[in-house]
């Protein structure tokens, strides 16, 4: 029979040796028995729920965040119906689909692609450059060659839906770009049909802690809509479209990259949530140094900025109403949730 006094013992060692086990294997338990670590991954804009979802699966089963935010971001990367990241996404000017992706990961390593054409999946070179190479960005050519060198596959990423939409941009093609303002432009249903160059341009940008208590990020992009040819923006530059530093936390930013790299925003909000500030707090403030700078400027532009810290707390901060971003947690599964903003 179970008596009592041998629950009490049993329970009693295994308690002990759950403390033992805790200690020593700290960051190897997968998240049900890790109760100290939480997993969360965010994410930018609606899609980030579908891209969530896929990070999860690797975060549930004790997976590292690095996979979790590479696998997360290849959904909307193979998304055609998605014109603002990968395959799909609006071209250039010249008619080009030229892709921007970073990714960094717990360790500080950092792998980066801009101005990448015919590869679906950006993401994916960006985390090789880390690790097969001892660069961190590559561009252009180079990184195209270094891509199909590595077995990724060529194709085509214009889509005849994203093709149509530059072809009605070019009977005006007035290289004078208005920014995407979310609440004023943004037409799911049928954002190539909104007028002229007014096209609202989103990036994914990811954030995720895994059950050993790491954090990593990733940004993907097809950047501005019929930028110049040869323009990058903050989305592959570390410390502005992305920053992570596994003592504080993480960011990312999506909007209209210049104003960003001009502040080195992400890496901004991270250093002001080592301060002391919340991650909202700091994305706030990252956003006022933006207006601050250039007020003329900031009214008809959008810049939102997204941050995690070790804590598992997250908030976002916009100039403008509009965006978004997508939470998934053990409790809080694929929760949009509106950022903040300044208008
Ligand atoms: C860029 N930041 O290329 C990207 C675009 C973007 O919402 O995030 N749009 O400037």
């Amino acid at each position: 029979m179970f008596s009592r006094r041998k629950f009490i013992k049993t329970t009693a060692l295994s308690a002990s040796l759950l403390a033992i086990d805790k200690k020593s294997v700290a960051g190897l338990l997968p998240p049900a028995l890790n109760a100290a670590v939480k997993p969360i991954v965010i994410s930018t804009w609606d899609f980030g729920i579908a891209a969530n979802q896929a990070a999860w699966k690797t975060l549930i089963s004790g997976g590292k965040a690095l996979d979790a935010v590479e696998q997360g971001v290849r959904v909307p990367e193979a998304d055609p119906k998605n014109q603002s990241v990968g395959y799909g996404g609006l071209p250039d000017r010249d008619g080009h689909v030229t892709l921007d992706a970073c990714i960094m990961d717990e360790a500080g390593n950092c792998g980066s692609v801009a101005g990448l054409e015919h590869i679906m999946h950006p993401i994916s070179v960006a985390r090789m450059v880390m690790e097969k190479t001892p660069h961190v960005m590559l561009v252009g050519d180079g990184a195209l060659q270094f891509a199909l060198e590595n077995g990724f596959k060529k194709e085509k990423l214009l889509t005849k839906e994203s093709e149509k939409a530059w072809k009605e941009w070019l009977k005006t093609a007035k290289y004078a770009p208005v920014m995407n303002i979310e609440n004023k432009l943004y037409d799911k249903s049928a954002p190539q049909k909104l007028p002229g160059n007014q096209y609202n341009h989103d990036t994914i940008g990811m954030l995720a802690i895994d059950s050993h208590g790491n954090i990593s990020g990733a940004c993907t992009t097809s950047g501005m809509a019929y930028k110049l040819h040869g323009r990058v923006g903050d989305s592959p530059i570390i410390g502005a479209g992305l920053y992570v530093d596994n003592e504080v936390g993480g960011a990312t930013s999506t909007g209209v990259g210049e104003e960003v790299i001009r502040n080195v925003g992400s890496f901004l909000v991270v250093e002001l949530m080592r301060q002391g500030y919340s991650p909202e707090d700091a994305c706030k403030e990252a956003v006022m140094r933006i207006i601050r700078k250039k007020p003329e400027t900031a009214k008809n532009i959008q810049v939102g900025f997204l941050a995690l810290n070790k804590k598992g707390e997250y908030g976002a901060y916009a100039i403008q109403k509009g965006f978004s971003y997508a939470v998934c947690t053990e409790q809080k599964t694929d929760l949009l949730i509106p950022g903040k903003s300044y208008y």
